[in-house]
């Protein structure tokens, strides 16, 4: 990370990668997430009135293996490589948001729990890092993260009940953009438009730390699969408490 890429993500919490997935590949993914969109649109359908129109449909790399490869993308290695100690892949999912859907305002950050971003020895640390890739253009309006800039480091709770709504920055996408940021600052969405908001989401931690669900074995198959040494490997293996048993590769 050049040093501007680091005062920026450290004070904000988040940075965009423009271009983050090339035109072609871009295209052939989202030939395969056609597929999975219609399947939404039925999910969409059968959802009651007043339910939230989003579809989402968790651990999607074990479910579409063109969306492997993404999870690491060269692109993304060298943030991964510096933000987080002994990175590992948590979970992944892909959402699609009609107009009305939403995802309200959360974050890891109380200030008070041990999840918190923080500093070691001159390093930015994450327990919990989110790539948001937009497979289309999200305009504003669109459902792109709406993010409340430095809030990963507030001293202070969100007192109940203040969403915050002066606060917050909306943050429009063009496709093949990944949008990086640290899940203890605080942010939302929602889709005001049209359009069909479709992203992709990979979510990274410290090896020491637990898949959310599916268990330690969760991405046994894709690493058994991913060539020794490449970083696909080391991204998919077992959490391992404090006991590293795979070299970081090289960025
Ligand atoms: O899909 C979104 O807009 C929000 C994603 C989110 O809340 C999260 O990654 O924690």
């Amino acid at each position: 990370m050049t040093p501007q890429e680091l005062y920026r993500y450290d004070i904000n919490g988040y940075m965009l990668l423009e271009g983050a997935i090339a035109p072609g590949e871009l295209a052939r993914l989202n030939e395969r997430l056609d597929a999975w969109e219609e399947r939404a649109a039925e999910d969409f359908r059968a959802k009651s009135a007043g339910e939230n129109p989003e579809v989402r449909y968790d651990d999607i790399i074990n479910a579409e293996p063109s969306l492997v490869e993404l999870a690491a993308n060269p692109r993304l290695l060298p943030y991964l490589a510096e933000m987080i100690e002994n990175p590992r892949l948590k979970s992944t999912w892909i959402a699609f948001k009609w107009r009305g859907g939403t995802t309200k305002l959360h974050s890891n950050h109380t200030p008070s729990i041990t999840h918190n971003f923080y500093h070691f020895n001159g390093q930015i640390r994450h327990n919990l890092l989110n790539v948001m890739y937009a497979m289309r253009d999200i305009e504003p309006g669109g459902g792109g993260l709406q993010v409340v800039p430095g809030t990963h480091k507030a001293s202070y709770p969100r007192p109940p009940g203040d969403m915050v709504a002066d606060m917050l920055v909306e943050l429009p996408m063009r496709a093949g953009d990944a949008l990086l940021f640290s899940h203890d600052m605080a942010h939302c969405s929602r889709n005001e438009s049209a359009a069909v908001r479709r992203t992709v989401m990979y979510t990274y931690c410290p090896g020491v730390i637990a898949n959310s669900f599916g268990g330690d074995g969760l991405y046994d198959e894709i690493f058994a699969a991913a060539t020794t040494d490449s970083w696909l490997k080391y991204l998919t293996r077992r959490p391992n408490g404090f006991k590293e048993t795979y070299a970081q590769p090289v960025v």
